[in-house]
């Protein structure tokens, strides 16, 4: 009789199974590259579950996490296309494509992560969320990112003068390149998912990110010292293909639009957690962190990179406000 009833069960759950999927009208692909469980991905299952509820159903949110869809400026150039309906990513693989994203990829243009929480939460986070739309994202919400430091395989680096010829993968974007020019180091611009490999094999020294990014891609394993010398707080950010968003009623789209904005303290939350979690594991895995760094080396080597890439009147103003946001 068991196996009778099992069947039966099990023809039930498909049953079901195939309700729940067929009432899903519409499923938003989102892309991200960290692991399940990160932060921004959890935070995104979030928004698609207010979003489920809010639509009775009809609207579903897939989040393809582990760089499934790919890496992130080519998942950028296909949320473009309504290839990716949704895209959780850093603010830097943005920095070519929409100007705005500059200023908050600035070294230390941040004086703490509340000091970004403040300037991303008002009003000028909004003008950088609408910025996107002329290039084909809607931006919907901004996430946290931490503190981003540099760890390498070779040395711990205590000052300035340790990171002298060291090659440092940096994300993307001119900006980073420069900021290692300035810091008197070799940047090495390539995508995340390549990092691990080129750390193991000597084609970099190191890299540079936050506790829980170096913690879960294992970076830690192949790159023994972390020094905290926290020189950027690049937010992340959650956009939509403006394609997939033309599709959506204005009724939808602000239903999408509230879940991201109710998924940040959320995110938030996360964030906090997995940070501490992640130091605990990097340091029980026997790494050299560097806490007592003099920062202001570092911060008076930067003046090269704003003078290079702060030029318009429109982000001299950008970066005139957030430093006067407390
Ligand atoms: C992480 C960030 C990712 C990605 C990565 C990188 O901190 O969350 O979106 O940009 O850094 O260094 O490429």
């Amino acid at each position: 009789m068991k196996p009778v009833k099992t069947l039966a069960a099990a023809l039930l759950a498909s049953v079901a199974f195939a309700t729940t999927a067929m009432a899903c009208e519409i499923t938003l692909r989102s892309s991200d590259t960290h692991p399940d469980g990160y932060p921004t991905v959890e935070a995104v299952k979030y928004m698609g579950k207010l979003v489920e509820e809010r639509t009775d159903g009809r609207i579903c949110v897939e989040v393809f996490h582990s760089a499934q869809l790919g890496e992130e400026k080519d998942t950028i150039e296909q949320t473009k296309f309504g290839v990716i309906d949704l895209n959780r990513v850093s603010m830097g693989p943005f920095n070519n494509l929409v100007e705005e994203t500059k200023v908050v990829s600035l070294p230390y243009i941040f004086k703490s992560v509340e000091h970004m929480h403040h300037v991303m939460d008002g009003p000028i986070g909004d003008e950088i969320l609408a910025a996107f739309e002329p290039h084909g994202y809607v931006g919907l919400a901004f996430y946290d990112g931490g503190s981003r430091s540099f760890y390498n395989k070779v040395k711990p680096i205590k000052s300035i003068d340790d990171l002298k010829g060291m090659k440092v993968r940096v994300m993307q974007s001119d900006i980073f390149v420069d900021m290692m020019s300035a810091l008197g180091a070799n940047a090495t611009p390539m995508p995340y998912g390549e990092v691990y490999s080129a750390i193991q094999t000597g084609v970099i020294d190191g890299a540079e990110n936050n506790w829980p990014s170096f913690e879960s891609s294992g970076h830690y394993e192949v790159a023994g010292y972390y020094t905290l010398d926290e020189h950027l707080i690049v937010p992340e950010v959650l956009v939509m293909s403006k394609i997939s968003w033309d599709k959506l009623s204005p009724e939808d789209q602000a239903t999408v639009r509230q879940a991201a904005r109710e998924s940040v303290p959320e995110m938030r939350k996360m964030w906090v957690a997995r940070e501490k979690a992640s130091e605990d594991k990097v340091l029980a895995a026997g790494v050299e962190v560097i806490t007592q760094i003099d920062k202001e080396p570092f911060m008076a080597a930067m003046d090269s990179v704003y003078e290079k890439h702060v030029t318009s009147d429109k982000l001299k103003d950008l970066v005139a406000r957030i430093r006067a946001t407390d």
